[in-house]
């Protein structure tokens, strides 16, 4: 899918956006979920070739012609393939879809979102200037997206930061990293802290807990973990160490939306406010992505912008539409809430296998 406008980050600069539809059939019914993986193995060590083979190879000759009577069965069926996370998801999410549509509810209704409408911002990545950053904000601002994260890496960072601020003196704006930084960018960090930023997402190593929570003791910005958090079990890790005061939940990252849910749950127990990441999905990814961030705990505006913002020509209908309140309409049709294009989907189709 060809990107409206490449998207920069601190490992790599995306043009267009590989991804694996996933399209279920049973009891008669169609379910759609996305493997959120990307190309390279620069965010996560998943990418789309390892999810096609581990999806082919294991994943699929698990499931078929198994009778799974709730979604709750998929995670245990799986459970012994370690990790591939994002392909597992991808699964569980058209599984969702499908049981969803059978009991005649919204995805958000059957994993107990209560939200009818949730709060979004925008991610926006490195620009050719800075010039060009302040007009990409102005651009989104005016849309109404409630919160401006901006990605930073060595030598984009302080400058560009404060700049923002004098232009934009209290958005609420934050930062991702992308694990850009180590301890010995201390001086950085402590002076991000004085540009009242809403968090400082995934600064350090996606495998280090102890020094996000040293960074956490010497600043006062809340740091955010985004990369860090792959199980339920590296949630409460961070949250035993002190490694961040905020969490990013993306179900690719954790295995889907129940793992997602576990993890929510967990951060409530703790005070800890979640909001919802994306990777830059289509309409089918978003779909799940907005049924998530309708659960009570995500009290921050989420990574979940209008279609356009990503596609020219989505694969889902109606597109996903961001109000001028800045808020996104949680569907209340069956199963993901939209209808899903599969014209469009031929269109950019590159490989089709059915099993
Ligand atoms: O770190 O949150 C991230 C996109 C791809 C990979 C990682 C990240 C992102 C984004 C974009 O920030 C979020 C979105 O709008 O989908
Ligand atoms: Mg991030």
């Amino acid at each position: 899918m060809p990107l409206v406008h490449y998207f920069e980050t601190s490992f790599e600069k995306t043009y267009t956006r590989d991804c694996i539809i996933v399209k279920l059939f049973g009891n008669n019914e169609v379910g759609y979920g996305e493997v959120v993986a990307s190309s390279t193995p620069f965010y996560s060590y998943e990418t789309v070739e390892t999810a096609w083979h581990v999806l082919k190879e294991f994943i699929i000759p698990i499931i078929l012609n198994y009778e799974l009577k709730a979604v709750e069965e998929l995670a245990e069926k799986l459970a012994p393939i370690r990790g591939h996370n994002m392909a597992k998801a991808g699964v569980e999410g058209a599984l969702f879809d499908i049981f969803a549509k059978l009991k005649n509810m919204p995805i958000s209704k059957a994993i107990g979102g209560t939200r009818e409408q949730i709060e979004v911002g925008v991610s926006i990545g490195i620009q050719d200037s800075i010039k060009h950053l302040i007009d990409r904000i102005e651009y989104f601002l005016v849309q109404g997206y409630r919160r401006i994260k901006v990605k930073i890496k060595p030598g984009w960072d302080i400058a560009m930061v404060k700049q923002i601020r004098k232009i934009f003196k209290s958005i609420p704006l934050m930062v991702d990293a992308n694990c850009a930084y180590t301890l010995k960018d201390m001086d950085i960090f402590k002076c991000l802290d004085d540009f009242n930023l809403m968090m400082i997402e995934q600064p350090l190593a996606y495998d280090d807990m102890v020094d996000h929570a040293k960074l956490q003791r010497e600043i006062r910005t809340p740091i955010c973990l985004d990369e860090s958090i792959n199980s339920f079990a590296a949630a409460r890790t961070a949250i035993e160490l002190g490694s961040c005061k905020i969490i990013n939940i993306k179900a690719g990252r954790v295995g889907g939306l129940l793992n997602a849910k576990k993890i929510h749950d967990l951060c409530r127990e703790n005070d800890i406010p979640v909001w919802c990441g994306g990777m830059l999905e289509t309409g089918i990814g978003r779909a799940h992505n907005i049924a998530l961030a309708s659960l009570p705990n995500f009290v921050l505006p989420g990574d979940i912008s209008g279609s356009h913002r990503y596609y020219q020509e989505d694969i889902i209908e109606p597109p996903i539409e961001v109000q001028k309140d800045g808020t996104i309409k949680v569907p209340k049709a069956p199963g993901i809430g939209f209808s899903v294009l599969d014209g469009r989907i031929n269109k950019f189709c590159l490989r089709k296998e059915s099993f």
